[in-house]
């Protein structure tokens, strides 16, 4: 699912959490059966992708420490594979952990910090040879909201996207494995600097890497739409992941796996005439 067509749909990324605190799904599938469930609905529901993820990055989140990442993560992921050929994705910031879960069967490594959170992340990135995300923060995952600046945000972002990318390559991952991702919400006011990242979406995705876009349930849509709490932002997630697709983003990564597959399905149905 890596190499997208032009004439493709973008695949749908469905989120799996697996912690106590993510700001979404406030910690329901917290839980092996429940995790293993919901991952399972989502399947059913077309998802092109699941995304597995056991530490949360919402601002004032606990720390995970990798061992308790791994034994969340890896029960799901072998069964998951028992039954299943889905591509799935480790959503960690910590080698140790994309390399037991990659060895777990993971197929693609999605590291918030892209690569910056351990001095031999791209060293193992490398290693392991899977898909990796690399995507754009400023600032921890603590303390990013407190008040994050940028002089041009799409232009700092591209550039930073692109020094990671690159310097991913020479630690000897391969080009055709990265993907790249704005990183909605991570170090950014909700409109002033989500929104023209939304907008300058193609800029990203003319760097020639696919792109994966994660504005599911964000706080800009509650912005936007009077205080909606994260329940009731599905007209808007879909919104972000049409511009997504329009801009040609590789994937979305969503909460709503059945409610995008349809969208998308039919915009693009739409543009294939
Ligand atoms: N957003 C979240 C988590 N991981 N990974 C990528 N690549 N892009 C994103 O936009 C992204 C991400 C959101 O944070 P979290 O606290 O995990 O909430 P949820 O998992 O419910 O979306």
């Amino acid at each position: 699912m890596r190499s997208r067509l032009s004439t493709e749909r973008p695949r749908v990324m469905g989120v799996v959490n697996v912690t106590v605190d993510s700001f979404s799904d406030g910690g329901r599938y917290l839980g092996f059966d429940a995790a293993l469930a919901h991952a399972r609905r989502l399947i059913a529901d077309g998802a092109d992708i699941l995304d597995l993820g056991a530490e949360s990055t919402r601002p004032g989140a606990a720390p995970v420490a990798a061992e308790v990442e791994i034994d969340r993560l890896l029960p799901l992921i072998v069964a998951l594979r028992a039954k299943s050929a889905i591509p799935i994705s480790v959503d960690t910031m910590k080698p140790e952990v994309a390399r037991a879960a990659i060895a777990a069967g993971a197929t693609m490594w999605n590291d918030v910090t892209a690569l910056r959170h351990a001095p031999e992340s791209a060293a193992v990135a490398a290693e392991l040879g899977c898909d990796i995300v690399l995507m754009h923060m400023q600032g921890e995952p603590g303390t990013m909201q407190a008040e994050p600046y940028y002089e041009d945000v799409v232009a700092e972002v591209v550039a930073f996207l692109e020094e990671r990318a690159e310097l991913a390559i020479w630690a000897g991952v391969a080009r055709e494995r990265i993907w790249l991702d704005p990183g909605i919400g991570f170090g950014k006011h909700p409109i002033r600097h989500n929104l023209p990242l939304l907008a300058g979406l193609d800029r990203i995705v003319a760097l020639g890497f696919p792109v994966l876009l994660g504005a599911s349930r964000k706080r800009f849509i509650g912005m936007l739409d009077g205080d909606a709490d994260e329940e009731h932002r599905l007209g808007g997630s879909i919104a972000a992941a049409l511009a997504g697709a329009a801009a040609g983003v590789a994937a979305v990564r969503v909460h709503d796996v059945r409610e995008t597959v349809q969208a998308l399905t039919v915009w693009h149905a739409i543009r294939s005439g």
